[in-house]
């Protein structure tokens, strides 16, 4: 058996490097450079890109270098095998650390400031008492964002599809109870999973429903975006701003108008990277499993999506 490394434009040396430290009996071969194929058992990906899996004829698992899986289940003749997905409290803390960095800069009106100093103009104002957040997805990185943002004093609701019990987090699942609650909301984080479901979930209808004028932060996908649907909203102060780190496409495209958009924050797919010391170890896991005929760990439902 050996294992496949399919990560197109990254550089994938320290994670060789700390595969071949716990598996030192491994072939670990790099995509686009694999010379036995058929001897690939086990996968490790981020954005394959066409046919790049296709040669692998005995592949018996998947393993997603993030979080997400959008890319790996849109991969036309995806091979019938199980995938599974990163689940590190590590990517959890840096993504709350970034929802919440940019709640607490919003609420101290930090962008207003910076654009106030190029003018030298000084007049203060209180800082806003928005308090309520709404957070899209209750899974694993949206119940650390709540947890987060809980401790800091924000009212946090987290909506998905089931009941969840969080302490010090309130919990909605249903369509009416989301509507109410877009109605109260001074911000709304996605952190929904990609999937047919979800695809545009942030457009139109869903921006009608805001009533305070709230800021969006969209670290889930690009797709889950209706980019039209934002420039309207934020035209008619449906949002007051966006927080953006995920596009439909990336990196995002210099001629976009959302990269001189003043009310529009853009980073760059950074707000939880996979960080190559904390994963291996499950990465390891799932390899050695597979190897004994055993199920990963944190497989993906593939007729959830997610
Ligand atoms: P999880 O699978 O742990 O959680 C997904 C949550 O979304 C669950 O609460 C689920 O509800 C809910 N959900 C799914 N579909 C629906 C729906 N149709 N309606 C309502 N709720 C729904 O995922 P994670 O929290 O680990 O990650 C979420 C996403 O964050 C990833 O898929 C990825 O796209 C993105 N991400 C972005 C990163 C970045 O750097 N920007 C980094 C890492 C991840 P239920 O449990 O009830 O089914
Ligand atoms: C992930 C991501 O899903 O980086 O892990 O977006």
């Amino acid at each position: 058996m050996s294992i496949a490394i399919v990560i197109p434009n990254r550089d994938t040396t320290k994670l060789c490097g700390k595969l071949k430290e716990f598996l030192p009996e491994q072939q670990i071969e790099v995509w686009p450079t694999i010379k036995h194929p058929e001897h690939v058992e086990f996968v490790i990906a981020w954005n394959p890109p066409p046919k790049s899996l296709d040669p692998f004829i005995n592949l018996k698992a998947i393993a997603s270098f993030g979080a997400g899986v959008d890319s790996i289940l849109n991969y036309e003749g995806l091979p019938q095998v199980p995938v599974s997905r990163i689940v590190d409290p590590g990517l959890a803390q840096d993504m709350a650390r970034y929802v919440l960095s940019h709640v607490l800069a919003h609420q101290q009106r930090h962008r207003e400031y910076f654009f106030k100093q190029d003018n030298c103009d000084w007049r203060p104002r209180r800082a806003r008492g928005d308090n309520r957040v709404l957070i899209l997805g209750a899974g694993h990185l949206g119940q650390a964002c709540a947890s987060l943002l809980a401790l800091n004093n924000f009212t946090v609701t987290t909506w998905s599809k089931s009941k969840r019990v969080q302490e010090g987090v309130h919990h909605i699942f249903s369509q009416d109870d989301l509507k109410a609650c877009l109605a109260d909301t001074h911000y709304i984080v996605n952190l929904l999973p990609l999937t047919p479901c979800t695809e545009g979930i942030l457009g139109q209808s869903l921006f009608s429903n805001c009533k305070q004028s709230p800021l969006l932060i969209n670290v889930g996908r690009g797709a889950h975006l209706d980019e039209g649907a934002l420039l309207e909203a934020l035209s008619q102060e449906l949002l007051c701003g966006a927080v953006l780190d995920v596009f439909r496409q990336e990196p995002l495209d210099i001629a976009h108008c959302f990269w001189g958009h003043s009310k529009i924050t853009v980073t760059p797919h950074i707000s939880a990277v996979t960080d190559v010391n904390t994963v291996v170890e499950q990465l390891v896991e799932n390899c050695r499993r597979v190897q004994n005929g055993q199920d990963m760990l944190h497989c993906v439902n593939l007729s959830k999506g997610y």
